[in-house]
């Protein structure tokens, strides 16, 4: 039976197993080194590739560096006491699991992705969530065409940068692109693209394809003008949902450690009301947090962050479920 990585005592009257004990998987989940023996509500699986990256590299540590700052939060593992939300998220038949990390060969993207591929396909095959750890964003393109088993597939995508750009210099699958390659994946529906702004690689052809695909875009010219109530309401009601996380959709000040900083971000509790909000109208059926970029952060601040909202996110889609009566 798998346990929750634990720490040696000779005293179970006096166990502590502090945050900063033990092997620091996610949440200090059990390790499953056999993913063919996957048997959970959670699977975390890293991806830490970094070659999409066209502005600060850095990424390929950020699953290490995630982890390492969830191990802040392992309690909640077991359940954890919410006292804005008044609620106790997650409880012991809520099975989070830890997959370590794809295998990486670099100067190899290919390669790499076909192993991300069918490594998120296992874990589907085994009815488990994946939830992953990037990389930079354009692990998001691999991770979405092992979805081809869902229809009409609805992506929220939290970024600072469209990440529309059709090709770059012949490149398809960098960090700017992984949001048009799910475009063209026949299994993916709407597109909800929230906290939009500033410089980034999509050109105004890009975002005419976008716009014209009937994606929705939600820039933050049109956040701060209409407000959260406006931006929850914005969000189609779909059966399925798949979200994609990149941490600069949080302001820069916020996020010192991530790819391609921006100013005029959004807020965590505004990202974490959103999450919250689509977990509510549908099934969650896969997750992914990028673009922490270790080599430049402060204080673990950015990677905190990161952790923080993989929880909520697991927390949320535990209490969909729970309401529904499915767990
Ligand atoms: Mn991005």
């Amino acid at each position: 039976m798998l346990t929750q990585n634990t720490a040696f005592t000779t005293n179970e009257k006096r166990y502590m197993d502090n945050p900063f004990v033990g092997i620091a998987t996610f949440l200090k989940a059990p390790f499953l080194d056999d993913i063919d023996a996957l048997d959970a509500n959670i699977a975390v699986l890293g991806m830490p590739y970094d070659m999409g990256t066209a502005v600060r590299s850095g990424a390929r540590y950020a699953p290490r560096a995630v982890r390492e700052a969830s191990t802040w939060n392992c309690y909640a593992y077991n359940g954890w006491y919410s006292p804005v939300d008044d609620t106790v998220y997650m409880d012991e038949n809520w099975k989070v699991v830890d997959l370590g990390d794809v295998d990486v060969i670099h100067t190899e993207y290919d390669q790499s992705f076909l192993n991300l591929e069918a490594a998120v396909r296992k874990v589907l095959d085994r009815g488990a969530i994946p939830f992953v750890i990037g990389g930079d964003h354009a692990i998001t393109a691999p991770i979405l065409k092992a979805f081809d088993r869902y229809e009409d597939l609805c992506i929220i995508h939290l970024d600072a940068h469209l990440d529309y750009r059709k090709e770059t210099a012949g490149v398809l699958y960098g960090q700017g692109n992984p949001m048009r390659r799910a475009s063209e994946m026949s299994h993916v529906g709407q597109m909800v693209q929230i906290g939009m702004r500033g410089i980034g690689s999509s050109l105004p052809e890009d975002w005419a394809d976008a716009k014209e695909r009937g994606n929705i875009i939600l820039d933050m010219g049109k956040i701060r003008k209409n407000g959260m109530d406006w931006v929850l309401a914005q969000i189609p009601k779909a059966k399925n949902y798949y979200v994609t996380l990149d941490i600069d959709v949080l302001d820069q000040s916020l996020v010192p450690g991530c790819g391609s900083p921006q100013p005029y971000g959004m807020y965590y509790e505004e990202i974490v009301a959103i999450m919250r909000k689509v977990c509510e109208l549908g099934d969650v059926v896969g997750f992914d947090a990028v673009e922490v970029c270790p080599p430049y952060d402060l204080n673990q601040q950015t990677a905190l962050y990161q952790a923080n909202l993989m929880l909520d996110m697991m927390s949320f889609i535990w209490k969909s479920k729970k309401d529904r009566g499915l767990l």
